[in-house]
Parts: structure tokens; C-alpha cells; sequence
């Protein structure tokens, strides 16, 4: 099974730990985004939007790191614990996968892609809209219950983790939000957890190569 991501990704990096939880072998590879190799005939073969991650599993290849989510649990979760099966625990799952490549990519990736890579947006408009998500939405949730759903972790805590974890890569400080700070604690402490690499970090280890 191979991943091809980006270590500054975070819809790669949701794919990578799920991996890393469930203890499933695969390759990861990177793919040089800053050198538009996501862009070449070859990449774009896997996925036409030409972005990462993508899954290559035998003659299987998928794009969309939530779809990727729910495969790997649905192939390798025999309990069904990740991606519940009865109705109302697989829809409340998916809102969460929803969310998180709505308003999270709106919101806290927006905010720190503007730090990290210059991205031509509107700083104050991304973080309006973080502020409103947490706000409205993962404070008050995560307010009196430990996981996004349910009494236990999910593909929707997974989803969820990683752009909100390192919004603070643009200077977003999460310390109104305890409750969120509570709840990334938990992820991290997932036996087979795999940390995303801070930004600042990322490209400080590239200098001193
Ligand atoms: N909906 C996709 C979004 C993937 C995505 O936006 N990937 C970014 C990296 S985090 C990318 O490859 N961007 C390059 C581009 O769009 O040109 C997913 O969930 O996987």
C-alpha cells in the first residue's frame, strides 16, 4: 500500500496516522509539491485535481482523504469501531468527515496556509471563521463529552485533528478553547498516534540540510 503526501499536509497526514493506529504496513511517499510534481502526467494519472494524498492499494487508487479514511477502516477495522456500521453512528461519523473538508479547510487550513505558504487569502476572513467554528461548534461539543462521537475515538476525531491541531502554525493561539486543547490531547495519546510535523519546524529542517 502506498500514501503519497506531503509532510506539511494535513489531509495526508489524517490518512498517515489512521495507518499508524490500525498498525497497517505501507509506504509512504512524498510528493514535491513546491516543484509542481502533483501537476505531472504521472500524478495526475492517479488523481486528475492533481492533489495529495492518494492511496494506491493494488489496482485500487483513491483520492479525497476521507474517502481514503473510510476505506482503510472499512478494510482493515474488523470492529468497526473507527466507522461505526449501525445508521445513526455512521451518519454522525460523516458529519465530522463533512466538516472536515468544509469548514476546517475553510477555516484553520486557510489560516495557516497563509503563514506557511503565502496563500493568497484573507487572513482576518480565515480567522473569523475559525473563531465561529470553534466557537459555535467544537467548543460547545466537546464540552462534557471526551470524543466528537460516541464514548470512544472515530475516523471523525482523526479527520478532524490535524488542521486544527496545527492551526496554530499561523499564529492562532487555541488557548480560548480549552476543551479543544483537552480533546487534541486525547488523539495524541491514541496507542500508535503519528505526530504532524510543525511548520515552523518543517522548513528548518530544510535549511539545515
Ligand atoms: N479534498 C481533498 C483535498 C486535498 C488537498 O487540498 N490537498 C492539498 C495538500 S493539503 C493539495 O494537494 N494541494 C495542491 C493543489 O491543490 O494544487 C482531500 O481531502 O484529500
Amino acid at each position: 500500500m502506498k500514501v503519497y503526501g506531503h509532510p506539511l499536509s494535513g489531509n495526508a497526514h489524517r490518512v498517515l496516522n489512521l495507518l499508524s493506529i490500525l498498525g497497517v504496513k505501507h509506504e509512504s511517499i512524498v510528493v514535491s509539491l513546491p516543484e509542481g510534481e502533483h501537476k505531472q502526467p504521472a500524478f495526475l494519472a492517479m488523481n486528475p485535481l492533481g492533489q495529495v494524498p492518494v492511496l494506491v492499494d493494488g489496482d485500487v487508487t483513491l483520492r479525497d482523504s476521507t474517502a481514503i479514511l473510510t476505506y482503510l477502516a472499512r478494510k482493515h477495522d474488523t470492529t468497526n469501531r473507527w466507522l461505526p456500521t449501525d445508521a445513526v453512528g455512521n451518519a454522525q461519523v460523516q458529519e465530522w468527515l463533512s466538516t472536515a473538508v468544509n469548514e476546517i479547510m475553510a477555516g484553520p487550513f486557510v489560516v495557516r496556509a497563509i503563514k506557511l505558504f503565502g496563500s493568497p487569502a484573507d487572513l482576518e476572513e480565515a480567522k473569523a471563521k475559525t473563531d465561529a467554528l470553534f466557537t459555535t461548534l467544537f467548543e460547545p461539543h466537546l464540552t462534557g463529552r471526551d470524543w466528537l462521537v460516541g464514548d470512544h475515538a472515530t475516523l471523525a476525531d482523526i479527520a478532524c485533528y490535524s488542521y486544527i491541531a496545527r492551526v496554530t502554525d499561523g499564529d492562532y493561539s487555541l488557548d480560548a478553547y480549552p476543551k479543544i486543547k483537552a480533546w487534541l490531547s486525547r488523539v495524541e495519546a491514541l496507542d500508535g498516534f503519528a505526530a504532524m510535523v510543525v511548520g515552523a519546524d518543517f522548513f528548518a529542517s530544510l535549511k539545515a540540510e
